[in-house]
């Protein structure tokens, strides 16, 4: 959402639309905090949030996970990119995890994290978030909050209208947002956009006892740009909804080009009517190359496996999947009440939200009540699906979520501000400023079909004036607003990590029951586990090192190592002793050029190092274990490579004793 406020031209058709929403105007923020505002949000020390707030890190391309309502920062879940405070990403177990058919890429720019749903609720099992730019989907166990998978989406361009979960989880949809040249020959003239361009839609199939993810089918769509999505439920559960902007076909300067028609359209996917297709042998195998990543919990070890083609179907030939709902300007949400009834539609440059009606939609398709085709998709008279249109909602509508009380919560980008509407007369009841330029929004469990409610957290773009400064750049920041009442009522301000596109939440409860405290040692299948003292050694095989090394309070075993030389590779595997919560250990040696370790109670990781110069370099524990913490700290000795040093090693009495003796 980021690049429309630099556009000059936009901003100028913006601000003139602005002086006619003097209302919207974001008042002085002391005027409108309220005097319990405080006590609402303070969190006594030693007492537990209410709530979980699982935000993305945007550009950072990890997810942050805090506490509500204070705001809290609880952890950094390193996903797409490099993370050393864990060695994410840079393990022998964990580089695996980012191999993509680029290459190595160890960043992206995630945007929608997406709790996994049992019946249309939040289960607390997984969560899945989207990378944009090299396509993706992650997914994070919530058991232990490690990243477990990433799949690679094929044929697809900054996957953006992603992931979303249908109703039990069955499919994680991802759509793409760029339409690419997708097929044989994708080395085609740009300006080829309309002849050769598609979009593609990934329903991957999700394993409900591991969570594993497959790509069960893709269906291959008209050439414009996918924006987000939401799946139906309750009445509207086998359907999915998308938002589409740029049905211009435009390939260059989208900011005009692909603002010229009225309207573009929502897509509406009927994908149990895909399945169908499917199973009655309908799909076409395309070739494709895409990596799928696999974190396995017992060996503490990630692999990859390539794939080699996808399942697509094409929706010019196979007629009723999809089709296109007419929307007004440029829609960027997609969003579906409780109920699965109304599906909102949010045009970033409408002056009104339209909301479409389920049972409208699928009467108007029975009966055909078409206004002609586009691009071989039936485009639905809008009068026809239409429920009814939110009127002066404010500027710039982006997200809309929902809360248990039957009100529909819009961000408005352009005027800074939440608007709260009834969603069965789409009457505005309520608007409270944000500051500043709010992106997406998050009630609590506000896309469940018996949302949480309480909370709606605002992720906003700017913080101007609102924090400290910190340099050119300032912080990234959400709000916490309370929706208990009839009015909203601004309770926080508290800084995230990049850029919080999207949030989810859900109560502490659901997340709380299904924690992991250790990974259990007796399970651990690492192949480099040394699984008590007795098993520490190692071992040379022509250049290759291998130290097989434990970690507990407070020692490293062996903490004295002798016989390696120049040129060597040197693996340390350590594997962390302890069976109690909360007891990491760390590792780290001198001139190590990638990482250190975190290594969690029961499991072992893998750092390699190539020491660059003779000498005895030290080793220690990163991570401040207990009283002898500083205590935890060992040698290695790096001779040159013609050396005649014995590989030795060991601790107290095992440890190599005539160190003096040898050149
Ligand atoms: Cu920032 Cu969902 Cu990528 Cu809207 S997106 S704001
Ligand atoms: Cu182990 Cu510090």
């Amino acid at each position: 959402m980021t690049p429309f406020i630099k556009h000059s031209k936009l901003m100028l058709a913006v601000a003139v639309a602005t002086a006619a929403f003097t209302g919207c105007k974001p008042k002085k923020a002391e005027t409108v905090i309220s005097g319990d505002a405080a006590q609402k949000v303070y969190v006594a020390p030693g007492k537990l949030d209410e709530v979980y707030l699982f935000a993305s890190g945007g550009f950072s391309g990890q997810v942050a996970a805090y506490g509500i309502p204070s705001g809290r920062l609880l952890k950094v879940i390193p996903v797409f990119s490099q993370n050393p405070e864990n060695g994410w990403g840079y393990t022998e177990e964990t580089k695996a995890m980012l191999n993509t058919s680029h290459g190595f890429i160890p960043w992206d720019d995630a945007h929608h994290p997406q709790l996994s749903k049992t019946d249309g609720m939040d289960d607390g099992r997984w969560l899945f978030i989207n990378g944009n730019n090299t396509p993706r989907i992650a997914r994070i166990n919530l058991a232990t909050f490690k990243t477990e998978e990433i799949l690679e989406v094929p044929n697809s361009g900054g996957n953006h209208s992603s992931p979303y979960c249908t109703e039990n989880t069955e499919y994680v949809v991802a759509g793409t947002r760029f339409s690419v040249p997708i097929g044989n020959n994708t080395d085609v003239p740009i300006t080829s956009y309309k002849e050769n361009f598609r979009g593609a839609l990934s329903f991957i199939n999700v394993d409900q006892k591991e969570g594993n993810m497959n790509i069960a089918f893709q269906l291959l769509v008209p050439g414009v740009d996918y924006d987000l999505a939401r799946s139906g439920k309750g009445v509207s559960h086998g359907w999915m909804f998308f938002s589409c902007y740029n049905s211009e076909q435009a390939h260059t300067l989208l900011e005009v080009n692909a603002s010229q028609r009225d309207k573009d359209f929502i897509m509406a996917v009927n994908w149990k009517k895909a399945e169908e297709y499917v199973k009655q042998g309908k799909g076409k195998k395309m070739p494709a190359t895409y990596y799928h990543n696999k974190y396995d919990e017992k060996t503490h070890s990630a692999k990859s496996t390539v794939e080699k083609e996808v399942l697509t179907l094409d929706t010019r030939e196979l007629k009723d999947i999809v089709y296109f709902i007419p929307c007004p300007k440029s829609p960027h949400g997609a969003d579906v009440s409780p109920d699965g009834e109304n599906i909102v539609a949010s045009g970033k440059l409408a002056a009104v939200i339209p909301v479409f009606s389920f049972k409208k939609l699928t009467d108007a398709i029975a009966k055909k009540t078409f206004d002609g085709e586009f691009d071989n998709v039936s485009v639905v008279k809008y009068e026809a699906a239409l429920a009814g249109e939110v009127q002066k909602p404010g500027l710039g509508p982006l997200h809309t979520e929902f809360d248990d009380k039957g009100y529909a919560y819009t961000s408005m980008f352009v005027s800074s501000e939440i608007v709260k509407w009834k969603v069965d007369t789409r009457e505005v009841v309520d608007r409270v400023p944000t500051y500043y330029s709010i992106g997406h929004l998050c009630v609590v469990g506000g896309d469940n079909k018996k949302p949480y409610g309480k909370y709606v957290i605002a992720l906003n773009k700017i913080t101007k004036d609102r924090y400290l400064p910190t340099g050119p750049e300032l912080t990234q920041s959400a709000q916490l607003f309370d929706i208990s009442g009839e009015k909203m009522n601004l309770l926080l301000d508290f800084p995230t990590i990049g850029e919080p596109h999207y949030a989810q939440a859900c109560p502490a409860e659901v997340i709380m029951k299904n924690q992991k405290k250790i990974f259990e040692l007796s399970k651990n299948e690492h192949p480099y586990a040394a699984k008590n003292e007795q098993e520490t050694k190692v071992v040379r095989n022509g250049k290759r090192v291998d130290v097989w090394m434990t970690a507990i309070r407070s020692h490293l075993a062996p903490d004295n190592i002798e016989g390696i030389k120049q040129g060597d590779e040197v693996y340390f595997h350590v594997t962390n002793l302890e069976q109690d919560w909360d007891v990491p250990h760390g590792f780290a040696i001198k001139g190590a050029e990638n990482t250190e370790l975190l290594i969690m109670p029961g499991e072992t990781q893998t750092i390699k190092w190539t020491p660059k110069s003779t000498g005895v370099f030290p080793f220690y524990c990163t991570d401040f274990c207990s009283a002898l913490h500083q205590e935890m700290q060992g040698y290695a000795r790096v001779s040159a490579a013609n050396s005649t040093v014995a590989l030795k090693y060991g601790v107290g009495d095992t440890a190599p004793k005539d160190q003096v003796a040898q050149k």
